[in-house]
């Protein structure tokens, strides 16, 4: 009776394992992706058919967000109760004289406490008067961006990269310059446009800490001291800092405001569409391999899943979509709608061909599924049925490419960003 008893559990134990594994084994055969139906962005919860731009923007686009926000990444708070901008360097003469540097630190201050916000903006020296710019968050310090002596270094938490010269999770001098290739800052100056950045981790250090450092204890009620299921996680306090530097770039008198494009890279391009989505105040929501809870649908389960994401990085999402590990399938959205509450604007995703971690299809399928909201607008969309070749853009208000090459930012992805982004800046006069 025992030996049976023991036999049984040991059967049973195998078999649960074996459960596991497959549900963890990455999925990297288009074959096994599982059928799926998407939520329909134009049919709101009670039923309704949305077939007018106000019903959309009235009710199915705040319905969305919503569920975004309770589901997915989480509800941040609004406006601090004070917010203090203080120039702290400009140099005309940066790089050689071809561009204007300023560093300005951003003061935010809410219930007694305090989160200084460093941003650092490039801007070229062509005679404008107001300048467009992209906003991007970083991730290893601003200095790293470009190869200039004057940037002030981080002295925030990063990650460590022996390759960088991070140990102890300090940035140092060894750090100035090393992420320039994927900045391409002297090359964004020549085409008349300005960088914007800041340093991720100034507004909520990368690890799993309980929400106790960076922007979340500044919000917390008396006696929280963590946020509630579906309040803000990591993405949502990126996004949010992405919205406080949207505020002071208002108030600066030579960046065009209204043509300020919201760019970001893996995580931070899915933080980039969470920004754009909820801060209309971007002219252009651009993802570059954004991947799971970015651009690439959920339901699809290639590459990175919703539980491999959960389980690695627990702080990013809010405590809620945890609720979807393994059960993408009751997600009351997906990431198409995501997407599409960056219409009207123009919106760009961007893929890799060796990123298959990010699911390059599901990236491009998620910009197809979100033509009906452009369509709506009377905008075309991506323009074509099935994925393009590498290496060639498509799309008429949502873009979209996938180039040669692996997860990270080319030259070649900013020159489609920026033809992007003529394209729609200046189409009509100013
Ligand atoms: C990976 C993560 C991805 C992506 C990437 C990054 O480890 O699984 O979702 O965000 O990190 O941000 O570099």
């Amino acid at each position: 009776m025992l030996k049976k008893c023991f036999i049984s559990s040991v059967v049973l134990l195998l078999l649960l394992s074996n459960i596991y594994a497959q549900q963890n084994k990455t999925n990297y055969d288009e074959s096994k992706v599982p059928n799926y139906v998407l939520p329909d962005p134009l049919i709101a919860s009670d039923g309704e058919v949305i077939s007018t731009t106000d019903e959309w923007i009235e009710k199915r686009r705040p319905e969305i967000v919503e569920l975004f926000e309770n589901e997915v990444y989480g509800k941040a708070p609004g406006f601090p109760e004070n917010i203090e901008f203080k120039l702290s360097s400009i140099d005309t003469t940066a790089l050689n004289g071809k561009a204007i540097r300023k560093e300005i630190v951003l003061l935010i201050r809410n219930n007694n406490k305090e989160l200084k916000l460093n941003l650092l903006i490039y801007l070229p020296k062509n005679g404008k008067q107001k300048h467009p710019l992209f906003l991007g968050l970083n991730f290893y310090g601003n200095q790293t961006v470009c190869d200039d002596d004057e940037i002030t270094i981080t002295k925030n938490w990063v990650g460590n990269n022996k390759k960088f010269g991070i140990t102890n999770n300090k940035a140092s001098e060894s750090t100035r310059g090393v992420r320039a290739n994927r900045w391409q800052v002297e090359y964004l100056l020549s085409r008349g446009y300005g960088l914007a950045t800041m340093y991720y981790g100034d507004i909520d250090p990368d690890f799993d800490d309980g929400f106790q450092n960076g922007i979340h204890p500044l919000f917390y009620k008396e006696g929280q001291n963590k946020p509630k299921a579906n309040e803000w996680g990591s993405i949502a306090a990126w996004a949010w800092g992405l919205s406080r530097v949207m505020d002071y770039l208002v108030t600066d008198s030579s960046i065009d405001y209204k043509k300020v494009i919201v760019m970001g890279h893996s995580r931070l391009g899915k933080t980039s569409l969470w920004a754009g989505a909820l801060d209309q105040r971007f002219a252009i929501v651009i993802s570059n391999n954004s991947g799971c809870g970015g651009a690439a649908l959920s339901r699809r389960r290639f590459g990175e899943t919703v539980q491999r994401i959960n389980n690695s990085f627990p702080h990013w999402f809010c405590e809620n979509f945890k609720k979807y590990n393994n059960n993408e399938d009751s997600l009351p959205v997906d990431q198409h709608m995501l997407i599409a509450l960056a219409a009207p604007r123009p919106v760009y995703v961007a893929s890799a061909e060796e990123d298959r971690w990010a699911d390059p299809h599901g990236e491009f399928l998620s910009a197809k599924n979100a033509e009906p909201v452009y369509k709506l607008f009377g905008e075309e969309g991506l323009l074509v049925d099935k994925m393009p070749e590498v290496n060639h853009p498509v799309g008429n208000f949502i873009g979209y490419h996938i180039r040669t090459g692996e997860h990270g930012v080319t030259k070649y992805d900013w020159e489609q960003y920026l033809n992007f982004a003529d394209r729609y800046l200046y189409s009509q006069k100013d």
